[in-house]
């Protein structure tokens, strides 16, 4: 019973030691690494990675040469991964109108990289050097020893002493290969490359499906031994034939033991860390203000910060759907500051209304007008006074008007009735005669006038000049009969002195 305990405890301590060496922790090396769209920076730079020969870097991807004869190129990380294990995986289109194109593509790991200084006549291995130190996954397209055996992907590990077998294929050099087509396919060909406890592991997905779990095993080597560091680059060639080749992605993960502390990092390292990113942050940064500022008209797009440069299609439409209701947000809140506004102005209405004074009730639909009447066109109470006070004073000076008429003609009348029975000239009785008439004439005016107060009553206040001339008539009036009355005096006088000639 005891052994069997035993048993299953040393079984147990084995499964548990067998799950913690295949499942190690990974890391993400983001300077070992490059993902579209947006790669580009505004010098047509991508970040932590340099690009050399025919290799041209797109927003989309790298394209490490185009399909035209003859052409080399690559791209190299700036930067060493330094791990005992690691990751790396690619996305890789390799496309060509013909139905074998060449000549390849491959993916490094070594000690040594490309410079700007090398000769590309040197660059005999996929656009790279050849006698690398390291490891090289070649996807080799071309089947220059006529095995019928391509395309091809196998391992090639270099010790700096190896010069490729480039006519055989590298078919007596590789650790290991796979024969599978990667050209044409509707999506990336991905490429795995594991290392970890010194084995080697390549994995490829066919491209046929856009199932990122889609990969099977190519190859699988063990006791490679490879350096403790290196650069991590992707190079490609063509020859007489050519295809476009390039790559979508890669990216670089570091492998650590779960189980061993050596894993957990030190404060002095995050320290370096967090300043390497807070680096790279700025950088980034300025790169984008930069941006902004050469192109002016693209400013909406970048201006949210990091989100916008890596979102996804799903993240787009949250932000539409964002904005849209940020946009009716505004919409509602310049609506109800327009509703206070009108509320506010009602309140005053009503208020004004209120403080009218009682007498003056009005109905409720028309207030504004009926408030402002007596500003605007009343007749105040004192303009009313003048107006009756004029009136008056005129009905007063036509009833003095009316006693000197009758005094008048009643001296008249005496004279007549003295000249009757005298012998007066035919002239003068005449005179006399028209003089009478005209005095009647005006006394009947003067009455008419006294019989019709109303007439007088509609004389505007404001037309005084009418009025004015009334009473210069009038004064003309008085004027006449001092003249006539006059001219009567006169008359007696001479008639009394005649008599005393007769
Ligand atoms: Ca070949
Ligand atoms: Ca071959």
């Amino acid at each position: 019973m005891a052994n069997l305990l035993s048993l299953c405890l040393v079984f147990l301590i084995n499964v548990s030691l067998f799950v913690s060496a295949q499942a190690p922790k990974r890391r993400f090396e983001y300077k070992l690494s490059f993902k579209g769209p947006h790669l580009v920076q505004r010098d047509n730079s991508v970040p932590f990675w340099e690009y050399f020969g025919d290799a041209l870097a797109g927003d989309e991807g790298i394209r490490i040469t185009p399909s035209l004869r003859s052409k080399k190129g690559s791209v190299w990380s700036k930067n060493k991964l330094e791990a005992k294990g690691w990751e790396i995986e690619a996305g890789i289109r390799i496309t060509g109108r013909g139905r074998v194109g060449a000549d390849g593509l491959a993916i490094w790991f070594t000690e040594g990289r490309a410079s700007q200084t090398d000769n590309p006549a040197d660059l005999v291995v996929f656009g790279a050097a050849d006698r690398w130190k390291g490891l090289g996954v070649f996807l080799d397209s071309f089947d220059n020893d006529g095995q019928h055996n391509n395309p091809y992907i196998m391992a090639v590990v270099n010790d700096g002493t190896l010069a490729y077998d480039h006519q055989n294929d590298g078919s007596t050099q590789h650790i290991g290969g796979c024969l599978r087509d990667f050209r044409n396919k509707p999506f990336p060909v991905r490429v795995k490359i594991e290392y970890y406890n010194q084995v080697l592991t390549v994995k490829v997905h066919n491209g046929l499906t856009n199932n990122p779990n889609d990969f099977e095993i190519c190859l699988s080597a063990s006791n490679v031994v490879l350096p403790a560091s290196g650069y991590i680059g992707i190079s490609a060639a063509t020859g007489g034939l050519a295809d476009d080749h390039d790559v979508l992605y890669l990216l670089t993960h570091s492998l650590h033991d779960p189980t061993a502390e050596s894993t957990q990092v030190s404060e002095e390292e995050r320290q370096k860390f967090e300043k390497e990113f807070e680096q790279y942050q700025e950088e980034l940064d300025r790169a984008k203000q930069d941006y902004r500022k050469e192109h002016p008209d693209q400013k909406d797009e970048y201006q949210d910060g990091d989100e916008q440069w890596y979102q996804s299609q799903n993240d787009k439409e949250l932000r539409q759907i964002f904005d849209g209701q940020n946009v009716i947000h505004v919409i509602l809140k310049d609506l109800n500051r327009k509703l206070d506004e009108l509320m506010g102005r009602q309140e005053i209405v009503i208020s004004r209304i209120n403080s009218l004074p009682v007498g003056q009730g009005q109905p409720q639909g028309q207030p504004q007008q009926l408030g402002q009447q007596p500003v605007a066109g009343s007749i105040q109470r004192h303009e009313v006074d003048r107006v009756l006070g004029n009136q008056n004073s005129l009905l007063q000076q036509l009833g003095e008007l009316k006693l000197v008429i009758g005094d008048v003609q009643h001296k008249i009348n005496t004279i007549q009735s003295k000249g009757t029975g005298s012998a007066a000239g035919v002239s003068d009785q005449m005179a006399l005669h028209e003089i009478k008439d005209r005095v009647n004439t005006v006394g009947n005016d003067v009455k008419s006038l006294l019989s019709k107060p109303q007439a007088n009553l509609q004389c505007p206040p404001s037309s005084s000049e009418s009025c004015l001339s009334a009473t210069v008539f009038f004064i003309g009036l008085v004027a006449q009969f001092v003249l006539t009355i006059g001219y009567f005096v006169y008359r007696s006088n001479k008639e009394a002195q005649a008599k005393k000639f007769y």
